[in-house]
């Protein structure tokens, strides 16, 4: 229950005074009106004998309520702003009520909504409750019983949670689909899809010898591009039962695409509802992103049914409890089915760009926060990307073998439960023998620990010493932190890069890897003929900020001689950091190191080139600003910009060299190689195009492109180096795909994200055309979502257009989508560390929102952004 001041706590829960164990829905679909009649079987809680029924509802109009089929008379029950209270029921009960909804005056996307034609509901977090009276919480698990009763030639598809159980005709032109879902399944998972959809199926075998039928839906004229989203469900079905020994649990498994879904996808059981982005793929629309991006949420989804559906939470504070172990799981599927070492560059990349400017800005939260007000503003990187790398320090601390005992014992002993973080420690601590009560701190302190390194070396005994100390920065209402446990690897080198091996009478040394848990550690070797250099945090086994003074040719090293591949890479990420932020005494030196290692990466050809895509890469404009105690925008821009022109001058011809040797590989198909090539070919291309005014190769390549990853790639280098034929290829590229609404998406993003000033132009100019659709957040994210997260130089624009720009739509969206809303008005999240004039034109921005905003959403976003 939320306190006086609208916020709820974790200290606050208590089991639900009434529990439903069975829940048999009938739907009279139609998007005008929809009759919703609902049989709960109600049960009241043994401890909490006197307590009232309450159920939530929002937006419901109600028609009928009965108890055991007994009319209830008015004065039997209260609805007010917090639901529908029932008093003196005196027992186990059904319950029966009848509403009428409207799915097309919803906008926000939450409960049953309207989309082209078709019904879709979106029920996570708190949605079902604009369907019909329940007890809507995650720990309140029912099994269901579903019947949609619907016109067939409007809505001849009907699909629901569960396994299909009978359907017929009701005749006047209408019919009707029963569905059960056996399983005990909260409110969140529930769905309902009602539309003329195509699809395309396949069935597998399962682990356990039974069938399960699995299908993609979509609107008939994009079925064709549905192939590759089933195929990724087939694939992720597979390795869930080989690496996790997790099993699918119903006949049936239907994913379905909407175009106006709020977020990527969602769970529901054995009904998954998908942002149309992420399942509909040809090689003539998607890039190669794109297919990579469909695999992995495609396969989130679906090893939800495990972590996050068979083990449910039992309250929103558990939220990362289901999705940073989803995260977790589906980043190990990409990594083995794809290059282990990019998947981990690319989510570093993610959680130093983005979590980490969370966690140190205005809107920090710990992984499961102590409280909140509206759960929808808590889907955030912090929980599901630090919350992956939470569930990843443990299998390093426990190394596979046990962590998948553990995980098998979460599994077995939570299933059918709403669980907790405490049940998840409890589990791998048994399993493993561990304590694990310090490590639990990583679910309560926010902020992204500090680890700095210092060493000494006795030439006279060969002793070396690293001196360890780790310290966590405060966050908003967390002044103070204590040391956490993390596991930190590290390897030791000579000065030819050759491993050494780690004595071992090194004082608390493993070997390879300490554990952390005081403040300071002190490691020792002994018998070391020379100073060694040292490499830490391999494969990024701990999220953490690691300070070691390197020198840049110690780094040049580290990038050719590291074993550890993510580290030859984090090696240059940091020589590059340095040598954009002016950090070491030899600067000079330093961009000659840079150039050097990347020279040689160019030429390499026994490279994966997508690593070397990766390396050339420079850390973005959000990572550097995550780097620097104030934000100089312009500082930032500039130096990047300075050193890209440095990189691509100085390598012209080993570019040129490489991008068209790597031509015959790229035209290949979506085979690994071919991808590969095709990244580290795009990259050759836009520091190329840098040089090259007349942007001939980049419109060459336009011209003759058969993929979307090519024809994007040059677009892109047209765009956002200011091409002379810029205009005629976007207006080419506009035309082609003008009835494709998620390859529109794409050129507007281009055009959102072109670092330019008159991108802020551009965008007013599309506000003014048919193309801006505020009920479409895929199309709001195109444009404002590309401005305010990809263009640094537009949206911090010195007099402070950018922010007006956003700002002066978010009261509108805000009315329409308050998820979305919020979401935006999170990219104002490092405001207070902007330098100069910047950070008060912001202040003025957020201060003018005051009043104007009015969803719970965007409330509590501002209210935090302020405090
Ligand atoms: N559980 C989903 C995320 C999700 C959350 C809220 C939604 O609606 C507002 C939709 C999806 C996932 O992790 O994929
Ligand atoms: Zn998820």
């Amino acid at each position: 229950m939320p306190r006086d001041d609208g916020s709820i706590h974790l200290s606050d829960y208590r089991a639900p005074a009434w529990r439903i164990v069975h829940a048999d829905l009938e739907f009279d679909l139609d998007a005008g009106a929809t009759e919703v009649t609902a049989h709960l079987r109600l049960q009241p809680d043994p401890e909490q004998p006197d307590a009232p029924l309450r159920l939530d509802g929002e937006d419901l109009q109600l028609l009928d309520l009965r108890i055991d089929g007994a009319p209830l008379p008015s004065d039997a029950y209260r609805v007010d702003a917090a639901g529908l209270h029932i008093e003196g029921l005196d027992g186990a009960c059904t319950l029966t009520s009848r509403v009428r909804i409207r799915p097309i005056a919803n906008m926000r996307l939450e409960g049953l909504y309207a989309s082209r034609g078709a019904l879709f509901t979106q029920c996570e977090a708190e949605g079902f409750r604009r369907i019909t009276w329940f007890v809507d919480r995650p720990d309140v698990m029912p099994t269901w019983r579903i019947t949609l009763r619907a016109e067939r030639a409007q809505y001849p598809v009907l699909l629901a949670n569960g396994n299909p159980v009978e359907a017929g005709d009701l005749g006047d032109g209408r019919h009707f689909a029963t569905w059960h879902n056996p399983h005990p399944t909260p409110a969140y998972l529930f769905a309902v899809v009602a539309g003329d959809f195509g699809c395309v199926e396949s069935r597998l075998a399962r682990a356990d010898g039974r069938e399960v039928a699995l299908a993609v839906w979509a609107a008939h004229e994009d079925v064709p591009r549905c192939r590759y989203a089933l195929g990724a469900v087939e694939r992720a079905l597979r390795w869930d039962e080989e690496r996790f020994g997790r099993v699918y649990d119903l006949d049936v498994f239907n994913v379905v695409a909407a175009q106006d879904f709020t977020m990527g996808a969602m769970e529901n059981k054995g009904l998954n509802i998908f942002n149309a982005r992420y399942v509909l793929a040809d090689e003539d629309t998607a890039t190669d992103a794109d297919y990579m991006g469909i695999e992995s949420v495609v396969g989130h989804e679906y090893f939800h049914n495990w972590s996050g559906n068979r083990v449910t939470l039992r309250d929103w504070f558990q939220l990362s409890l289901k999705e940073g172990l989803t995260v977790f799981r589906d980043q190990e599927f990409t990594s083995d089915l794809h290059s282990r070492a990019v998947k981990r560059i690319e989510d570093v990349r993610l959680l130093r760009a983005r979590q980490f400017a969370e966690d140190a800005g205005s809107l920090a939260h710990p992984v499961r926060p102590p409280s909140y007000r509206e759960i929808n503003n808590f889907y955030t990187l912090t929980i599901y990307e630090k919350g992956a790398e939470i569930v990843r320090m443990l299998h390093t601390l426990l190394g596979e073998a046990r962590f998948r005992v553990g995980m098998d014992l979460y599994f077995a002993r939570n299933d059918g439960r709403a669980a907790t973080v405490e049940d998840f420690l409890a589990a791998h601590a048994e399993a493993s023998g561990r304590d694990l009560s310090q490590f639990a701190r990583w679910y309560a302190q926010a902020g992204t620990p500090h680890v700095e390194v210092k060493d000494d070396f006795d030439a006279d005994g060969g002793t070396y010493t690293l001196e360890i100390a780790q310290r966590t920065p405060p966050t908003p209402g967390q002044p103070d932190k204590a040391p956490l446990h993390l596991p930190l690897r590290f390897a030791l080198y000579d000065a030819e890069g050759r491993r050494l091996k780690v004595d071992p009478r090194a004082d608390d040394g493993s070997g390879d890897r300490i554990e952390l848990t005081a403040a300071r550690h002190r490691l020792r070797f002994h018998g070391l003929p020379s100073r060694p250099l040292p490499a830490f945090n391999q494969g990024f086994c701990a999220p953490v900020k690691l300070a070691y003074d390197y020198t840049p040719s110690q780094l040049g090293l580290l990038a050719r001689c590291e074993r550890d591949p993510f580290n030859r890479w984090d090696a240059l990420q940091r020589l590059a950091t340095g040598v954009l932020l002016e950090h070491f005494t030899d600067a000079a030196a330093a961009g000659a190191a840079l150039l050097a290692a990347l020279g040689d990466l160019i030429d390499d050809e026994g490279q994966d080139p997508a690593f070397a895509a990766e390396c050339l890469l420079l850390p973005d404009f959000d990572t550097l600003a995550e780097a620097v105690p104030s934000i100089d925008v312009d500082a930032l821009i500039g130096a990047r910009n300075d050193l890209l022109d440095r990189i691509a001058l100085e390598h012209v011809e080993r570019l040129d060299r490489r991008y068209h040797a790597l031509a015959a590989a790229a035209a290949g198909g979506l085979e690994p190689a071919a991808m590969s090539a095709r990244r580290l070919r795009n990259v050759c291309l836009d520091l190329l195009t840098r040089l090259d005014p007349g942007a001939a190769l980049a419109q060459a390549q336009f011209d003759a492109a058969r993929s979307m990853t090519d024809r994007l790639g040059a677009l892109r280098c047209l765009v956002h180096h200011d091409a002379p034929g810029r205009q005629a290829a976007l207006d080419a590229f506009a035309g082609r795909y003008a009835t494709d609404p998620l390859v529109t998406d794409k050129w507007i993003a281009l055009v959102a994200s072109r670092p330019h000033p008159d991108a802020l132009l551009d965008v007013r100019d599309l506000f003014a055309t048919q193309l801006w659709t505020p009920t479409n957040p895929n199309r709001v994210r195109a444009v404002l979502g590309s401005l305010s997260r990809m263009n640094p130089l537009a949206f911090h624009a010195p007099g402070g257009e950018g922010y007006a720009l956003l700002a002066e739509s978010l009261p509108e969206l805000d009315g329409i989508n308050p998820q979305v809303a919020a979401r935006l008005l999170a990219g104002f999240e490092s405001w207070r560390r902007l330098a100069g004039a910047r950070r008060n034109r912001v202040e003025a921005v957020l201060q003018g929102l005051e009043g104007r905003l009015s969803s719970p959403d965007s409330l509590e976003m501002l209210a935090r952004l302020r405090a």
